[in-house]
């Protein structure tokens, strides 16, 4: 993508409006415009963004056995009343009424409708075990949508719904979800830590939210502190093998979310307990009957009894993960995104665009590189260098690949790693068998 094509409204000044860094650098980098509270356009390169998150949450839920398909916005008011949480959910819900007067809802979560369309085809135990997701916008009119796309009122999530004809199959399900998770936001470059969690109006007993540490996260939370030298799993896992045992292990070092910690209970000694904010970016629920029975979806199990079938859901905050990810990985001069979610992989700076042998040097990388199947963005535009470095310090792009009139006359470009902020001066095809072994 050229620059000089491409769509990208900086902004110099802080905005007024955003209260933690993720939120201001959002806005300055171009990545999104509110539309109103809590409802934002994805510009160009927050939606490259979003995509390559969706990406890598799709592929884990996949490899996890989990089956995409797309369940739609709006929901019928009649279906969340089969199951009682049409009243309960209160003033969070979106309620529409159609031109037919009925009463329609833009759908918060989706329990009900993947409910009904299990109960409509699924009759027997043999076809289970099941887990069908979908990556679709949801709506809550939170009372204070805040810090941008963290807390918003439209957003985008990853709903997975598991079915299995018992307990012990909905928590091998819950287990599979559960190790997958930490395995998407390892891939994403974060540290995300799975901890006892409250239910709220999704139900039942057995829940773990997956949170950031980060000073401006919302959520108040304890956890062991080892689990500040612990590395994630980005191990293969082999989801046909009873995870149980994995599972454990992990759960081994302590963590809670502040509603469910309690001192006079807790297992680590008060010098080993960390106390921090965090970002709830994953939140798993084991609730068993409580839709399937008044949904009446049953199964016929192995002796032949009818069962209300066991499930469990599982949410990813898709678009709130980008906040997190920029809350954890930025500087004083802007993004620091990690390889694999960043909008582009190289940012190829012309120093002196308009000069004939700096513009044929960067056509030629522009075109070896694109060949060699990196998103590369071409700087080639007119703005001065020290401007054109701002660009691409605060966008955050992995690498900056610069090239100069200096450097072309003695066959060298320089190669900057945004993360350390490291240049090296190299030849052209140094810089690119660099790039493309990255
Ligand atoms: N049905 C269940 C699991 S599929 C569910 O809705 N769970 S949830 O309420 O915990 O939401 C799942 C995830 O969506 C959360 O962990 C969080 O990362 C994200 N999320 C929830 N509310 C918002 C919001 N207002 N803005 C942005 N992301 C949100």
């Amino acid at each position: 993508m050229r620059l000089s094509r491409f769509f990208l409204p900086l902004i110099k000044e802080n905005p007024s409006e955003a209260q933690i860094v993720s939120h201001r650098l959002m806005l300055r980098a171009g990545m999104v415009r509110q539309a109103s509270a809590g409802i934002y356009s994805w510009l160009p390169l927050g939606h490259r963004v979003l995509r390559k998150v969706e990406q890598i949450v799709r592929e884990e839920q996949d490899r996890a056995g989990a089956i995409e398909m797309l369940m739609p916005t709006i929901q019928s008011a009649d279906l969340w009343r089969a199951s009682g949480r049409y009243e309960d959910y209160g003033k969070e819900m979106l309620r529409i009424v159609d031109r037919h007067e009925r009463e329609m809802l833009y759908g918060p979560t989706n329990e009900e409708l993947v409910t009904e369309i299990f109960r409509n085809a699924v009759k027997s135990y043999k076809d289970l075990p099941l887990n069908l997701y979908h990556i679709q916008w949801k709506f809550r009119d939170e009372v204070r949508p805040r810090f941008g796309v963290m807390r918003g009122r439209e957003f985008l999530m990853k709903d997975a719904y598991s079915f299995d004809v018992d307990a012990k199959g909905a928590r091998a399900a819950y287990n599979r979800m559960f190790m997958a998770y930490l395995r998407t936001f390892a891939r994403m470059g974060l540290k995300a830590i799975p901890m006892r969690a409250d239910t709220g109006p999704i139900g039942g007993d057995l829940s773990h939210e997956f949170i950031i540490l980060a000073e401006t996260g919302e959520s108040e939370v304890y956890c062991d502190a080892a689990w500040l030298e612990t590395d994630m799993l980005k191990a293969d896992i082999d989801f046909a093998a009873d995870l149980q045992p994995a599972v454990e292990a992990i759960l081994a070092n302590y963590a809670a979310t502040s509603e469910m910690h309690d001192a006079a209970k807790c297992p680590v000694p008060p010098e080993r307990l960390h106390k921090a904010r965090g970002i709830e970016v994953g939140h798993i629920f084991y609730f068993g009957t409580k839709y399937s029975k008044p949904m009446g979806a049953n199964v016929v199990g192995p002796d032949g009894a009818l069962v209300p079938v066991e499930m469990g859901s599982y949410g990813i905050g898709v678009s709130r993960l980008l906040g997190a990810i920029i809350e954890a990985s930025h500087d004083d001069a802007g993004i620091v995104w990690p390889d694999a979610v960043a909008p582009f992989d190289v940012g190829l700076v012309n120093l002196r665009s308009g000069d004939a042998k700096c513009d044929e040097a960067c056509e030629a990388l522009y075109a070896r590189l694109q060949a060699a199947g990196k998103d590369v963005l071409y700087a080639d535009t007119a703005e001065s260098a020290g401007a054109k470095f701002a660009t691409m310090d605060l966008i955050g792009l992995p690498w900056q690949l610069v090239v100069g009139p200096r450097g072309v006359a003695a066959g060298k470009v320089e190669l900057k790693r945004r993360k350390t902020g490291e240049r090296v001066e190299m030849s052209a095809d140094e810089a690119l068998n660099r790039l493309t072994a990255a």
